[in-house]
C-alpha cells in the first residue's frame, strides 16, 4: 500500500489517517484471506468501515486475540491510528502517488514481454513486427480456422462472434488486457517472431506514428464478409492523419487521460473515478480515428486498433501502479460497491475472471509508464452526508447529459455541449452500428455523457446539447434528441472530502 506500515512494534503515529493513504495498507493478504470466510471483508473501504469497531477491539493490546499467532499483534500506535480513523468518521482520503513497482525498462528476464513505444522500434524490430502481422494475415487464407489468424482474433471483438463485447462495464479493462495478450500470442505463433511484442501508440502525444501508413499496418481486407450492411470484401479505412489529430484535440483525449490517471478510485463509467475518464478517452480515441475504428462492430479489424489498445493497457497498468493496485487486493481497495464482478462472470471467450486478469501480468513490462502525476484526487458529484466536504477549488462543474437511449442511435455518436450556440466540449460514445442487437448494450441501454468544464466557460450563457452521428448520411449529422429518448441535463459542482 502507499504507506506500508513497518513491523507492528514500531508503527509511527499517523496524523489524520485515511483509508486510501494508510488504513488499507495495514491488512495483509493473510489477514484478508483469514477473515473472509468469517464474513469480514478487510479488502475494501466498505468492508473495513463496516467492521471497524470490531477490528479495533479484537486487535487492541493487551489481550486482543487478533491477528492469531504466529502473526505479530498490533502495536499501540497502530491501534491509536486506527481509532483516530474511526473517530474522524472513516475518511476515505486519496492514495499517495506511487511509482516504484514497475519502473521503466526493467531488464527483460527470459520470456518477458517488453512492450515499447511504436516510435522507438529499431529497423530489425519493425521487420519482425511486419513479418508477424503478415504471418497471421496469411493464416486467414491458408488456415481459416486457425485461432491465431487475424480474422479470427479480430473477430473476437464483435463480428462474427457477436457475444463478447465488454464496453462501459466494470470488466472493460481486464477483458481488453486478455485481448491484447491474445493478439500478441497470435503474433508470437509465427515462426521467427516468437519474441515479438506489441508496441503501444501513445495517443496523448497527438501524433500518428509513420509506421501506421505502411503495409500491413495501414489497412486490412477481410477474407470474407463481416456482417449485414458491410461491403464485401470488407476493407478497413481511417481518417487522414491531420483529421485524426484534429479530432483527438477537439475531444480533449489527452485531458481525459490526465484526469483518469489522477483518480484515486477505480469508479465506474457512470459514477466517476479512473474508469469514467479512461473509458471516455478510449471512446473519443475510437471516434477520432474513424471510420472502421469508429464502429464497435468492426473496429478491431483496423491494424491500428492493436497499438491503440496496447496503450490503454499501458495506461491501466500505469494507474494501477500509481494507486498501488497491481495486486488483486491492492486493486480491490480502490473499488466502491459490489465487487462480485471480479469473480463472475468469466471473461468470455477466455476462462479467466476479472480477478485473474486484474493483477499486473508478471511477464509484461512497458518501456515507459505514464506515472508523471503530482497528486491524486477524489472529486465526485455526491459524498456521504456524515463526511464534511468542500467544493473543489478549481470550480469545475460536471454537466451530465443523462438517459441517452443509445439503442435508438445507429452507431457511435458524439454529444456536443454548446454555450450560446458555440461548442465548448464534445465527447463520443462508442458502440456498434446496431446496438439493439448487442446483449451488453441492451443491458445498459440508457447511458450518460459527462462534461467537466470550467464554471466560467458556462456561467450565465445559454446552454444547449446536440447529438451527432458522424458519417451517417441516412440520419444526417444532427440526431433529434426526441429520438434519443429525451435525455435530461444535470449540472453539479464537484465535491471532495474536507
Ligand atoms: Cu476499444
Amino acid at each position: 500500500m502507499s504507506t506500508p506500515p513497518p513491523p507492528a512494534d514500531n508503527d509511527p503515529v499517523v496524523p489524520n489517517p485515511t483509508y486510501m493513504g494508510y488504513i488499507r495498507g495495514i491488512f495483509t493478504q493473510d489477514d484478508i484471506d483469514h477473515m473472509a470466510p468469517k464474513g469480514v471483508d478487510l479488502s475494501t473501504y466498505a468492508g473495513v468501515k463496516k467492521n471497524a469497531i470490531n477490528v479495533y477491539i479484537q486487535t487492541l493490546q493487551p489481550g486482543g486475540p487478533m491477528p492469531p499467532a504466529p502473526y505479530p499483534k498490533w502495536s499501540a500506535n497502530r491501534s491509536l491510528n486506527f481509532k483516530a480513523w474511526i473517530v474522524d468518521k472513516y475518511p476515505l482520503g486519496t492514495a499517495e502517488p506511487h511509482f516504484a513497482a514497475f519502473d521503466a525498462v526493467a531488464a527483460p528476464t527470459a520470456g518477458a514481454r517488453l512492450r515499447k513505444d511504436v516510435n522507438s522500434l529499431s529497423a530489425d524490430e519493425i521487420k519482425t513486427l511486419k513479418a508477424a502481422f503478415q504471418g497471421i494475415i496469411a493464416l486467414d487464407a491458408s488456415q481459416p480456422n486457425n485461432p491465431n489468424g487475424y480474422y479470427q482474433v479480430a473477430g473476437i471483438h464483435w463480428f462474427p462472434t457477436d457475444l463478447y463485447c465488454q464496453h462501459h462495464v466494470q470488466q472493460y479493462n481486464p477483458w481488453h488486457r486478455l485481448y491484447v495478450r491474445t493478439f500478441e500470442d497470435a503474433l508470437r505463433s509465427i515462426p521467427g517472431c516468437e519474441n515479438v511484442t506489441l508496441p503501444y501508440w501513445d495517443i496523448a502525444t497527438y501524433q500518428l506514428p509513420q509506421l501506421f501508413s505502411e503495409p500491413p499496418f495501414n489497412q486490412y481486407t477481410a477474407p470474407q464478409g463481416v456482417g449485414n450492411g458491410y461491403p464485401v470484401p470488407f476493407a478497413t479505412s481511417r481518417y487522414d492523419d491531420a483529421t485524426i489529430v484534429q479530432n483527438l484535440r477537439g475531444n480533449d483525449v489527452a485531458g481525459s487521460i490526465r484526469d483518469a490517471l489522477q483518480q484515486s478510485r477505480f469508479g465506474s463509467y457512470e459514477t466517476g473515478g479512473f474508469q469514467k475518464f479512461i473509458i471516455q478517452a478510449h471512446d473519443d480515441g475510437h471516434v477520432s480515428t474513424g471510420r472502421t475504428m469508429r464502429d464497435q462492430g468492426v473496429a478491431s479489424f483496423d491494424p491500428i486498433f492493436w497499438f491503440f489498445h496496447c496503450n490503454w493497457d499501458r495506461l491501466f497498468l500505469s494507474w494501477q501502479t500509481l494507486v498501488n493496485g497491481t495486486t488483486l487486493n491492492g486493486f480491490k481497495s480502490t473499488l466502491d460497491g459490489d465487487t462480485s464482478w471480479l469473480d463472475f462472470p468469466q471473461l468470455q471467450p477466455w476462462t479467466q475472471s476479472s480477478a485473474d486478469a486484474v493483477p499486473a501480468e508478471p511477464d509484461v513490462r512497458y518501456a515507459q509508464l505514464a506515472t508523471e502525476v503530482q497528486a491524486l484526487q477524489h472529486r465526485v458529484g455526491s459524498i456521504d452526508a456524515f463526511r464534511s466536504f468542500s467544493i473543489a477549488p478549481s470550480s469545475r462543474v460536471s454537466v451530465r447529459v443523462k438517459n441517452i437511449n443509445r439503442l435508438n442511435i445507429p452507431g457511435t455518436f458524439v454529444v456536443k455541449l454548446l454555450a450560446d450556440g458555440e461548442e465548448v466540449a464534445r465527447h463520443a460514445f462508442f458502440q456498434p452500428s446496431t446496438p439493439e442487437k448487442c446483449p451488453t448494450c441492451k443491458e445498459h441501454g440508457l447511458v450518460p455523457i459527462d462534461f467537466h468544464v470550467d464554471l466560467e466557460k458556462v456561467q450565465g450563457r445559454k446552454m444547449s446539447v446536440a447529438i451527432e452521428v458522424p458519417d451517417q448520411e441516412e440520419v444526417g449529422a444532427a440526431f433529434p434528441l426526441s429520438q434519443a429518448g429525451n435525455p435530461t441535463i444535470n449540472a453539479r459542482l464537484l465535491l471532495e472530502e474536507a
